[in-house]
């Protein structure tokens, strides 16, 4: 039977752990996104291999972050849950999409212009000039309506936008155009030693993130170091709004100033805390459970393949493939 829900496809790289900036930037919204439209959510390993990994961490990080995700609530019944290396149609369709983009629609870009002017050399490959262009086959390969992202992630949205009308141009209509969805509230969660910075789940600086993992202890040593008066002693507004958004998003309440900062960031801490613990015990009962881990995903692998192969199926027709 034909769906008239809309379809969503949202992503997250197992590049280390999930930060509260990719919790609340996306992952918690996806959640409730999951009871309105036809979900797909994937856990991006190929996008992460463009930072160098060690095989056996790599691993992990794939694993816990696919139980992470049912842990913050993401059903396995509601939403088609997989891993985007077991569909191979994303690397497919990825090389079929370069062909299509010039050099300077992805030199431009300000994520690939910010990690070129910031990274070490040696660190910059081809897969992170690329990425955009795989990003764009995950998006598309799913007849994508929404795409809830941070606001990080919202030109490589508009990117897709361009590249669907342009093969729909070329070849007939094959894509469905999608639209970034960012929410009003978390879409920008900064790092808590620099309020310039979006919070990375790869930043250097362990003090820079909450992880979804940290225990209460750590939650509030590093709130208590977070920035939020100049050496000067000026108050950041930056810093302040950081924390007061990080408040919001954890309780959906607004949070009062108080004069004593220490006060200030405790109350933040806790409430982040009493947010993360309900996921912290489900991740500790799920990542027990390997074989159901796999199982759900394999599961979700194999309804994701039916609609990426079809897509592609119809793009090699157009484009005058053979097979
Ligand atoms: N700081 C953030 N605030 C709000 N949303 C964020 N997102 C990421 N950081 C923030 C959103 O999280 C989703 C998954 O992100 P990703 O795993 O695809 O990678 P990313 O955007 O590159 O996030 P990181 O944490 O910075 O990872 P690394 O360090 O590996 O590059 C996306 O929807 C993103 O917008």
């Amino acid at each position: 039977m034909l769906s008239l829900k809309k379809n969503v496809f949202a992503a997250v790289q197992p590049s280390g752990t999930i930060t509260i900036g990719n919790y609340y930037g996306a992952i918690k919204k996806w959640v409730e996104l999951q009871d309105k439209f036809n979900c797909s959510f994937s856990v991006a390993d190929f996008h992460s291999l463009s930072i160098r990994q060690t095989p056996k961490i790599f691993n992990q990080n794939i694993l816990r972050t696919c139980a992470c995700l049912i842990a913050c609530g993401l059903s396995p019944q509601k939403s088609t849950l997989f891993v985007q290396s077991d569909v191979a149609a994303h690397a497919e369709l990825s090389q079929i999409i370069n062909c299509h983009l010039e050099f300077d629609e992805l030199f431009n870009l300000d994520q690939f212009r910010f990690i070129k002017s910031n990274y070490a050399q040696n660190l910059v490959n081809s897969a992170i000039f690329t990425y955009p262009s795989l990003m764009a086959a995950d998006i598309l390969l799913y007849n994508t309506n929404l795409v809830p992202v941070g606001e990080d992630q919202r030109q490589h949205v508009e990117l897709a936008k361009i590249i669907a009308k342009r093969f729909n141009k070329m070849y007939g209509k094959i894509f469905t155009s999608p639209e970034p969805l960012v929410p009003k509230t978390g879409s920008q969660i900064m790092s808590l030693q620099n309020p310039s910075k979006k919070m990375s789940k790869s930043d250097k600086n362990e003090l820079s993130r909450i992880s979804i993992f940290d225990d209460e202890n750590t939650i509030t040593s590093k709130f208590s170091s977070a920035f939020l008066d100049s050496p000067d002693g000026k108050l950041s507004k930056d810093a302040l709004n950081n924390l007061a958004q990080i408040y919001f998003c954890a309780t959906g309440k607004k949070i009062q100033m108080e004069k004593d900062h220490k006060i200030f960031k405790k109350i933040i801490a806790k409430a982040v805390y009493e947010d993360l613990k309900p996921i912290q015990e489900n991740f500790s009962v799920l990542i027990k459970n390997e074989d159901r881990i796999k199982k759900c995903y394999k599961e979700g692998s194999d309804k994701a393949k039916i609609t990426a192969e079809k897509t592609l199926k119809t793009v090699k027709e157009k484009l005058g493939f053979i097979s």
